[in-house]
């Protein structure tokens, strides 16, 4: 691999990597796609403060004038933010949007791509995708399910949202040998609710323990990512029921104006966007402050097991 021309790393990010401090990866195509301008941008901040708060550096990445960003400045995050003229970019658009120099944010599986080339272990995010509901037919499954596979980075996610079909993402985890493991639960959330009726693997129940089995996965040589499963903060849950009902509302529309492949998430979360009239967004934004600091305390973790 050739990456000195590719990979753009800020100083501070690449001192603390050097060093084997706590870094903790971030994604923008929750900026750029997932969420509203501009209350994305105060968002994009607040995630960088909790974790330094929580004794890690921060490092969002994505993909500016034909470079891996891994570290923004608060231009670059503006970028992200507005998301204009900003694509997704997911594995297979890496090299086309370095080639021609498109700017991009990244997903889960870009990200999680970027972080193993800088050599950062963690990553925290709101959520993953995973297998739609129908890809027996469409077979939309997304490329984050192939890089959790792969790729050696443990992603913190509140689950993911039953846009998807939640029991056949976990089936697949399964067969690709993905440990998902709950942060402090038994059950695998469901993005906006902290149950999705199926279980995790196991209960993690602290940071130290996840630490533990990040290293013995990637000593053994068990290549691939982990699921660290976190779940929304009780007072910010949603209700179970009413997200259902607004989730196949958005799913009808879908639907009906025939959208398929990349823009079928970004168009869903849209939806529920309006359709809840932004209170889905309040829980949102709490649920990936959570991540990231749970991710920044096991990144802590992590970095003294390393020592
Ligand atoms: N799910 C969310 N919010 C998001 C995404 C998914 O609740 O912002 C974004 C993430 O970047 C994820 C991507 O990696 O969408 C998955 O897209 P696709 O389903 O097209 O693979
Ligand atoms: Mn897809």
């Amino acid at each position: 691999m050739n990456l000195r021309n590719y990979l753009s790393i800020t100083d501070e990010i690449a001192q603390a990597i050097k060093e084997g401090k706590p870094v903790v990866a971030l994604e923008s195509t929750i900026l750029s796609h997932g969420m509203p301008y501009p209350e994305n941008v105060k968002f994009a901040h607040n995630v960088e403060n909790i974790v330094r708060e929580n004794g890690a550096i921060p490092a969002t990445t994505a993909i500016i004038d034909g470079k891996l960003k891994v570290g923004l400045n608060d231009d670059e995050l503006l970028l992200m933010c507005k998301g204009e003229n900003i694509g997704k970019v997911s594995r297979r658009d890496v090299a086309t949007y370095l080639a021609t120099k498109k700017n991009g944010a990244t997903t889960v599986a870009t990200t999680m791509l970027i972080a193993e080339m800088a050599k950062i272990p963690i990553f925290a995010t709101g959520g993953i995708g995973g297998v739609h509901r129908g890809a027996q037919e469409t077979m939309d499954i997304s490329a984050d399910l192939q890089e959790l596979a792969h790729t050696n980075v443990a992603v913190v996610g509140a689950g993911c949202k039953s846009i998807l079909d939640i029991g056949l993402t976990l089936e697949y985890l399964e067969t690709m040998g993905v440990p998902v493991l709950g942060y402090q639960t038994n059950d695998f959330p469901a993005f906006y609710t902290t149950k999705s009726g199926f279980k995790v693997d196991y209960n993690l129940p602290d940071a130290v323990t996840a630490a533990k089995i990040m290293k013995t996965k990637w000593d053994l040589g068990l290549n691939g990512g982990i699921l660290i499963a976190n779940p929304i903060p009780e007072q910010y849950a949603l209700n179970f029921d009413e997200m259902e009902a607004v989730i196949n509302q958005a799913l009808k529309l879908a639907d009906e104006k025939e959208i398929k492949g990349k823009e079928t998430t970004p168009f869903l979360l849209a939806n529920i966007k309006t359709i809840t009239k932004g209170k889905s967004l309040l829980s949102n934004l709490q649920l990936a402050y959570n991540n990231a600091k749970v991710a920044s305390k096991i990144a802590v973790e992590y970095a003294k097991l390393n020592k």
